[in-house]
């Protein structure tokens, strides 16, 4: 059962270049542990990009051969969504180092997609903070305004003005009707009598 206590949060995760030809693994293990995929965005980075991405790394041992694998060939960038995401999202990746990743987790993401050879290309990426989170979502998605979700009384003031009124008589017709499949129906109905869609065209 959930707890009181779970938080949604929203984390940025990301398939590293030379771990794209697993994508589609990867993707199979971030649908399997539940997360809701937000947003994607394929993308290559520039140096510069690179640079700014990993801008806490400046000046460490390893910065600069990090920039030039980062910005060495396209990624896949992810909004993930669910219960405490940020810490769920890093314990599916497993540790930073591939080798401790397979000694640690074999079955993390690390271990199982990071390259054997280099400790540092470690196949995925995911934000270790909120405050993080939210400079690397801005950072790959600069356009999307990710309100807080309305809760208590907010909510019920949009649903009842937004949704409730349409549901309502289509949940009365759809009683009416009884159709054989009702969500398909209801899915028909909803598109038909969406009160919001543009007027036809003259
Ligand atoms: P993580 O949060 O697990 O991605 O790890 P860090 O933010 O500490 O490091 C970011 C990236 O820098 C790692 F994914 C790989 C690289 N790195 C190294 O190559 N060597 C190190 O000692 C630490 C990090």
């Amino acid at each position: 059962m959930k707890m009181a206590t779970d938080k949604i949060q929203r984390t940025l995760a990301m398939i590293k270049p030379d771990a794209m030809n697993r994508a589609a693994e990867i993707e199979k293990v971030i649908q399997q542990e539940g997360f809701t995929i937000v947003e994607r965005r394929r993308t290559r980075l520039s140096r510069p990009e690179a640079e700014e991405f990993y801008a806490e790394h400046r000046g460490k041992p390893f910065y600069e051969s990090l920039v030039q694998y980062m910005s060495s060939g396209e990624v896949l960038a992810f909004i993930l969504a669910g219960d405490d995401a940020i810490t769920h999202w890093r314990s599916v990746l497993g540790p930073t180092k591939v080798s401790q990743a397979r000694q640690q987790a074999p079955d993390s993401i690390r271990a199982r997609f990071g390259d054997p050879n280099n400790d540092s290309h470690n196949a995925a990426h995911g934000s270790d903070s909120v405050t993080s989170a939210q400079r690397e979502i801005k950072f790959f998605f600069p356009d999307l305004t990710l309100e807080a979700g309305l809760t208590g009384e907010g909510a019920k003031e949009y649903l009842s003005h937004a949704v409730s009124p349409t549901l309502v008589r289509a949940l009365t017709e759809l009683c009416k009707v009884r159709p054989d499949d009702p969500i398909v129906w209801l899915a028909d109905w909803l598109l038909v009598n969406n009160p919001n869609k543009p007027a036809p065209s003259h």
